[in-house]
């Protein structure tokens, strides 16, 4: 079964080889950058009952990552963020206007404080936001605010210094598979944490930073940079699901993973 009801998604403008980066040293071919990022939406869209896929827009060199700007934190509400970073800021009024004309039946928020979409992790009525560079003690309090009106437990993480947000260490996908975590000391660190609020969930480490971090459309998983025995393992385990890799290697030199790149809602 599908639950996710409308799914967003922004072209890669050819300006994303200027993108954000924290490691500055990175040379993006912006081509070949537009054409993985066309696979990922070709592969998901059709997928989705209702998508929207927006223009790119060329003054914000990061707009495809669409993750950052709102959050569906249970089905029916939606939280449009503040991105950290001020070259981001102006992302989100599009998005809000995209969801006014094609998604219109939802709850919205609009947060004051910084915070990136890809710090927040939900797992059932958990919401997990990462305490990182992208999102700091006054945005935790309102996610708190937000959680309780909304009747979520809101829990603050934190990431450490080998990745962007939290859910470059960990994701979610549902209770059926559990949750993918990095084997390294940031993810393992966070997996403690969120032991230590839900007892009943499955983690299955991954060795490759990337690859924790996967996209999940009913039955379909979107994963890349897996090591072979690992995509066995995971293809024996949950026969039931379709894995489909994907390249989103020059995505990445500017810190893109695989869930920033769409906004799925449920
Ligand atoms: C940034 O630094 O904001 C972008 N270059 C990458 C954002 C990736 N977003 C995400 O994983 N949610």
């Amino acid at each position: 079964m599908n639950s996710i009801k409308f799914a967003l998604f922004r072209r890669a403008p050819k300006s994303i080889s200027n993108a954000l980066a924290r490691d500055q040293k990175v040379n993006v071919n912006a081509e070949k950058a537009i054409l993985q990022h066309d696979k990922y939406i070709e592969l998901m869209s059709p997928l989705v009952a209702n998508s929207v896929i927006l223009p790119a827009l060329e003054e914000y060199p990061d707009c495809c990552f669409v993750e950052d700007t709102a959050v569906n934190i249970k089905p029916g509400v939606l939280v449009f963020t503040r991105p950290t970073e001020p070259s981001r800021q102006g992302e989100v009024d599009s998005v809000v206007e995209a969801i006014d004309r094609y998604h219109k039946d939802l709850k919205t928020y609009r947060m004051n404080s910084k915070s990136d979409g890809g710090d927040v992790l939900v797992i059932e009525n958990h919401l997990f936001v990462g305490n990182s560079t992208r999102s700091g003690p006054s945005a935790h309090q309102e996610w708190d605010k937000i959680c309780r009106e909304n009747g979520m437990i809101f829990h603050a993480i934190n990431v450490g210094n080998d990745a962007l947000h939290l859910k470059s260490l960990v994701t979610y996908l549902g209770q059926d598979i559990g949750l993918m975590v990095v084997n390294n000391h940031s993810g393992l660190k966070v997996m403690e944490e969120i032991k230590l609020h839900i007892t009943n969930l499955t983690f299955i480490k991954i060795t490759n930073i990337l690859g924790a971090n996967m996209v999940r459309i009913g039955n379909t998983v979107f994963y890349q940079g897996l090591f072979d025995p690992e995509i066995k393992y995971l293809t024996n385990l949950f026969h039931k699901i379709s894995w489909q890799n994907l390249d989103m290697s020059e995505l990445a030199k500017v810190d893109g993973a695989l869930t920033c790149c769409s906004l799925l809602i449920k």
